[in-house]
């Protein structure tokens, strides 16, 4: 990992996690392995961001508003907020997106800070250009986060392991990866990375 590096952690809140209005099977098992991630990446003064979907109550997004899903993350519901077990450093960057109640929003690319600086504006600003990708969830949010970032001239690696998927149809998740891969990411495991980092 270079110093022009961060680590991103999308939606890993209560509402994706198992217990939650929209759970992503096993969700919560990213939460550890994530930790240790951020670890490494706060081991080497490298900034943790943390996506969070943030749903006004009404909004085309929810299937009784016309879209797909149940209703998710609202803005200060215990299911918007991150898993509690999930060791967000105290200078992590929460980045919100979903706010807009006629857009979707999947990737953390349309996301603001609490001060409303667009993500993308912050990368440039902070001179990030590799971003480490992991989070729920694999087949929505993490795909459409990667693509974006790649799309943004960014060098972006998946974390395998610590991103599960919603499995809409069974396979959307191992797509997914096939699609981000094809598209020009690099995937890496705790593993790999800290074979590559030592
Ligand atoms: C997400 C479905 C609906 C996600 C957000 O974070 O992947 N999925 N809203
Ligand atoms: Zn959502």
């Amino acid at each position: 990992m270079e110093k022009e590096s961060a680590l991103l952690i999308v939606d890993v809140q209560n509402d994706f996690c198992p217990g939650g209005s929209l759970p992503v099977p096993d969700g919560d098992r990213v939460v550890p392995v994530l930790n240790r991630y951020i670890d490494l990446f706060l081991k080497r003064d490298l900034p943790v961001f943390a996506s969070r979907d943030w749903h006004p109550e009404k909004t085309s997004h929810f299937k009784v508003f016309g879209g797909i899903w149940p209703v998710h993350c609202v803005q200060g519901s215990f299911g918007a907020r991150f898993h509690p077990d999930l060791e967000l450093p105290s200078d992590a960057i929460v980045l919100s997106k979903g706010m807009d109640p006629r857009k979707d929003d999947y990737s953390a690319f349309q996301a603001v800070t609490g001060e409303g600086s667009p993500f993308p504006e912050l990368l440039k600003l902070m001179g990030i250009t590799k971003l480490y990708v992991g989070g729920l969830a694999t087949d929505y949010c993490v795909k459409e986060t990667v693509l974006e970032g790649l799309k943004a001239g960014l060098a972006v690696t998946l974390l395998e392991d610590a991103s599960r998927g919603v499995d809409l149809s069974p396979g959307d998740s191992a797509k997914a990866v096939e699609q981000m891969i094809e598209a020009g990411a690099d995937k890496a495991t705790l593993e790999t990375l800290e074979k590559e980092i030592i």
